[in-house]
Parts: C-alpha cells; sequence; structure tokens
C-alpha cells in the first residue's frame, strides 16, 4: 500500500459538482482508499485562460502501482468528458500525481513530486490543509512553501453538501462504507 497525494481541477461544466463525483469515484475504486479530503476552493487560473477553477486534494492508499494509478486517473477523466484541444485548456476534470509515497520519479510522461506543485496554490494550499506537517521530497515541508503563493488568488468554497460520505473523507475519517453515497 502507498498513501499518495491527488490533485483534482476543473473549469468547464459543473467543475464544483465534477469534482465531488470524481471523489466518489475514486472512494469507490477497490484498489484506493481515501483518507482524506481537502475542502473545496475556488481558484484564479494560473498560466491559464477561462473561467476560475475549482481544485481540491484528496489524501490515498493504494494498492495501485504508481503507473497504474496515472492510467486510472487518465481513464476517469475521461469519463468526466476530459479533452485536450491545448496546453492547459480549460477542461472538465484534471487528475494529477502529486506526491506517491516519498518517491522521486522522473520520466518522460510522468513525473513526482508533480513538478509545478510548488509553484502553485491550488496544489499547496489543500495539500496543507489536509496534512499540516507534510515533507515534499526534494522541497521539505510543504508549509514553508505556502510564502511563495501567497499572491495567487485561492479562496475555500463554502460547502452545502450534506454526502455523509464526502463529509467523513472531509473530517479525515477513511470512507467506511465505500461504494454507498446516496
Ligand atoms: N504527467 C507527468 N507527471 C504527471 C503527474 N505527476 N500526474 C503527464 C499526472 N500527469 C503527469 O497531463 C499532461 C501529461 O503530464 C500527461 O500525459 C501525463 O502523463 P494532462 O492531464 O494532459 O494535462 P495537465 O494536467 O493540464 O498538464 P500539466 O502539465 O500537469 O499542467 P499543470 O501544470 O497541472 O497545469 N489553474 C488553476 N487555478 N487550477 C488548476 O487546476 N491547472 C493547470 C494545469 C493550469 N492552471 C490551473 C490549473
Ligand atoms: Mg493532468
Amino acid at each position: 500500500m502507498t498513501v499518495a497525494y491527488l490533485g483534482l481541477g476543473a473549469n468547464l461544466g459543473d467543475a464544483r459538482q465534477t469534482l465531488k463525483d470524481a471523489v466518489v469515484c475514486l472512494a469507490q475504486q477497490h484498489t484506493i482508499t481515501v483518507l482524506a479530503k481537502s475542502s473545496l476552493y475556488r481558484t484564479a487560473p494560473i498560466d491559464a485562460g477561462g473561467d476560475d477553477y475549482f481544485n481540491c486534494v484528496v489524501k490515498v492508499d493504494t494498492t495501485l502501482p504508481v503507473r497504474h494509478l496515472l492510467a486510472l486517473c487518465h481513464k476517469i477523466e475521461h469519463q468526466f468528458g476530459r479533452e485536450r484541444p491545448f496546453r492547459n485548456a480549460p477542461r472538465t476534470l484534471d487528475l494529477d500525481i502529486l506526491l506517491f509515497g516519498d518517491q522521486s520519479i522522473d520520466e518522460a510522461d510522468l513525473i513526482v513530486p508533480h513538478p509545478r506543485l510548488i509553484e502553485r496554490a491550488f496544489a499547496l494550499v489543500p495539500l496543507v490543509e489536509i496534512d499540516a506537517a507534510l515533507i515534499i521530497p526534494q522541497h521539505g515541508r510543504a508549509e514553508a512553501l505556502l510564502d511563495g503563493v501567497s499572491d495567487q488568488r485561492i479562496e475555500k468554497v463554502k460547502s452545502p453538501c450534506h454526502c455523509p460520505m464526502l463529509n467523513a473523507m472531509t473530517a479525515g475519517a477513511p470512507a467506511a462504507d465505500k461504494g454507498r453515497c446516496e
């Protein structure tokens, strides 16, 4: 089992609902246990155009090797209608592997920690919310990196979501009732 952190982002369609649905989708995978979910954040597009994004981060435990996890992320993005007309195009769902255990990977199609993680408030702020003591391989304490992204607009969304499964995750408890979300 490996603890990993996944970054979710969307700014096309009903982005807020998509992120909630995507977290439930992840939690329903037999190979994944969602350990914690950050709040939902509304964020200014960085190096990109289009509408404001919604972003969040989930902490998972997974039996999958990292490449299988990447393939699963791509499959779920596809299920949520992801298209790639150009780099950093607005998207219905982006699922990035931010961290995978304490591994550092530098390959053509997979870089972990995510190469732009430390430059982005939309990834760092939710990561630190979930795990204030988090250490990012090669970069040290995540919390210490927040000052460097303090000029990026990010605001926590007050969620009216009453889903017990999502709320249990936000509280940091493992989703006990996998597969049931009414
Ligand atoms: N890839 C390499 N490493 C990873 C990794 N750790 N996790 C490869 C996931 N994928 C990884 O990804 C492009 C390629 O990166 C894939 O083939 C994969 O094998 P993609 O999902 O097609 O596109 P992407 O995620 O947009 O690419 P990239 O380069 O990771 O973009 P960024 O840097 O994530 O930027 N502003 C706000 N406010 N919120 C956002 O969520 N997102 C972006 C995308 C820009 N601005 C944003 C947001
Ligand atoms: Mg991506």
